[in-house]
């Protein structure tokens, strides 16, 4: 046990004790169930990670591997532990990055047959800002950023340079400083099919004349080659499937004009500072409370007349493509975006002809998914439905993605360079199916119910499973950050909140006490959650360091498809703001269903 001096005033040190961590109670007693004369065979883990951790598929070969591994790891054990774990060797295990609670390496598992619309897809707005959406710097590396995340929609905005006679991706109207579009497919070329082999799909918004799209066909078919999917067909009545289409590269055209400034300047400066609030208040982003938001909706709804929210829905089709387009860049795009017309009923019109996509921002899908909400779920059945921030996001930041998924949009596109709440539970979607950017939608949402019904989420429906969480404790801090990052002049004090994003009837946060001046908390506290839709819950779990006079220190934070959990105890790591993986803040939690 060694000793951590705070100094106070400069003139006396305050000193707080500092130890190893320590198995709890509850891993003590189950080393003691598996193990005899304080020895873990391999026989013993056998047993242990297929009775207690549900790894029903485990060989007794898989265990013999591990156990070599960790003894490996304790080369300084007596020699009757040479070949068997002791309690400090097994703890170690428990803590260890293989005993994740995502299987790890995690593998895609869904049926990736089926059309791309039965898929939520990882995707990116505004995808080459390094930062704001007003002033920052237009680069090449968020995109590879963003691709080696594993998402798979990138959007690139292209504009004449200044001589007229190339091409540059920056956001139009604003101060962003372009980059060249060459040297963003150069990168999405080196760089798209690292993580996932799955397709990339780049939205081009285009602001060219028909010579400059010309030189766009021309590099694109360049650089891209083989990988460049083409269509011999002018549309399609199903989209194809992912499976079918890897390793291929589709080019789909975004209606441009979607930032719209001059819209009313009054709504975008309140949204503005609502925004940027949002993101200062330490990192954490605007609380993704999807039951207070549905509330306010309805309200609102209950004000307003159905009609008027059917105004500024979508943004307006390109018609330079329908009429002068260069014919090479015209060939090129496979995915079509269809023009806005009549009111929201008519956008969610199905044509079984032909599969299509739209484009909507975020505040005209709540109002749709209010006033047409069957309309919508039907309609991205087949067709490509994209979700983008409001302009007023100046800051960057995102809004709640499950009221998009819930309906089943599939694009729900995300200022990917940004961190906070909304951009945790996009990332925590997205670490299922082996983190290769498509993720099945739940049947329910791709099929009416027995009784011909359309998925509806105000419907109290029944609650399916139910998930226990047990959190004993954490450990790492100490490791990757100072040791005045915390609190200036005394050990931090951790508590941990945890709760469900899902629908709204599952959709709930709650917090472990504080723990008080310890690097190594634990808090051994039990909590239920029952699910009434699991399939699109998501686990939230964010570590706050408390402070009386300000606001909670970030101490870490994860999110986790309740689909893919693992049950049993498990190390959960922590990531930072930005979705980070630090490098050894973990959490120690037992998930149970029942
Ligand atoms: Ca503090
Ligand atoms: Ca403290
Ligand atoms: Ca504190």
């Amino acid at each position: 046990m060694s000793k951590e001096s705070y100094g106070i005033c400069c003139c006396f040190l305050r000193s707080y004790k500092f130890g190893a961590a320590k198995a709890p109670q509850e891993i003590k007693e189950l080393f003691t169930l598996y193990s005899h004369n304080g020895i873990m065979s391999v026989d013993h883990l056998y047993s242990f990670l297929k009775e207690v951790q549900g790894q029903g598929e485990i060989t007794f070969q898989d265990v013999e591997t591990i156990l070599v591994e960790e003894i490996r790891k304790h080369r300084h054990l007596h020699p009757r532990h040479r070949k068997n774990l002791n309690l400090e060797a097994f703890f170690n295990y428990l803590y260890s990055d293989v005993n994740s609670p995502l299987a790890s390496p995690s593998k895609v598992h869904h049926d990736m047959e089926a059309p791309v619309s039965h898929y939520f897809i990882y995707t990116g707005h505004n995808s080459y800002l390094t930062g704001n959406q007003l002033s920052s710097n237009c680069s090449d590396v968020p995109i590879i950023d963003a691709l080696r995340r594993g998402v798979r929609v990138i959007e690139l905005d292209m504009w004449p340079n200044s001589t007229k006679d190339n091409i540059d991706v920056l956001h139009g109207g604003t101060l962003t400083k372009p980059v060249e579009l060459l040297t963003c497919l150069k990168a999405i070329k080196e760089h798209a099919f690292v993580t996932s082999e799955y397709p990339v799909i780049l939205t081009l918004e285009d602001h060219l004349s028909p010579d400059l799209q010309a030189v766009v066909a021309k590099m694109v078919t360049e650089i891209f080659g083989d990988s460049l999917f083409t269509s011999k067909s002018e549309s399609f009545t199903e989209f194809p499937s992912p499976e079918s289409l890897k390793k291929q590269i589709i080019i789909s055209t975004k209606p441009p004009k979607e930032y719209l400034v001059s819209k009313s300047d009054e709504v975008v400066q309140n949204d503005t500072q609502t925004g940027s609030n949002s993101l200062e208040d330490n990192g954490w982003g605007t609380e993704v409370d999807i039951k207070a938001t549905f509330e306010d909706l309805y309200k609102r709804y209950a004000l307003e007349d159905a009609e008027s929210l059917d105004e500024d829905g979508l943004e307006d089709e390109d018609d330079n493509l329908k009429q002068n387009a260069d014919p090479e860049y015209k060939n090129l795009i496979a995915i079509r975006a269809r023009k806005r017309k009549g009111g929201v009923k008519d956008w969610f019109h199905d044509d079984p002809t032909s599969a299509t996509r739209i484009s909507l921002k975020e505040t005209s899908l709540e109002n749709a998914v209010i006033s047409h909400r069957s309309d919508v779920i039907r309609f991205t059945r087949r067709n490509l439905l994209r979700i983008f921030p409001k302009a007023a996001r100046v800051d960057s930041s995102n809004y709640n993605p499950l009221i998009g998924w819930m309906h089943g949009a599939q694009l729900v596109a995300f200022n990917m360079q940004s961190h906070g709440r909304p951009l945790w539970l996009m990332q925590g979607l997205f670490r299922a199916n082996g983190g290769c950017g498509y993720v099945k939608k739940p049947d329910f949402l791709l099929q009416d119910s027995q009784d011909n019904e359309v998925f509806d989420l105000q419907k109290e429906l029944p609650v399916k499973q139910t998930l226990k969480i047990k959190i004993f404790m954490g450990e790492g801090w100490h490791l990757d950050f100072k040791h005045t990052h915390f609190d200036q002049y005394s050990p931090p004090d951790f508590y941990v909140k945890v709760g469900i994003a899902g629908v709204p009837a599952d959709s709930m946060m709650t917090k472990t006490k504080i723990i008080e001046n310890d690097w190594i908390p634990t808090w051994n506290e039990e909590f239920k959650f029952p699910l009434t839709v699991p399939e699109l819950a998501l686990l939230r779990i964010e570590v706050h360091e408390y402070d009386m006079s300000e606001k909670d220190d970030f101490g870490g934070q994860t999110c986790l498809p309740i689909s893919e959990l693992r049950t049993g105890i498990r190390a959960v790591p922590l990531h930072d703001r930005k979705g980070d993986k630090y490098n050894s803040v973990k959490l120690l939690a037992r998930f149970e269903f029942f």
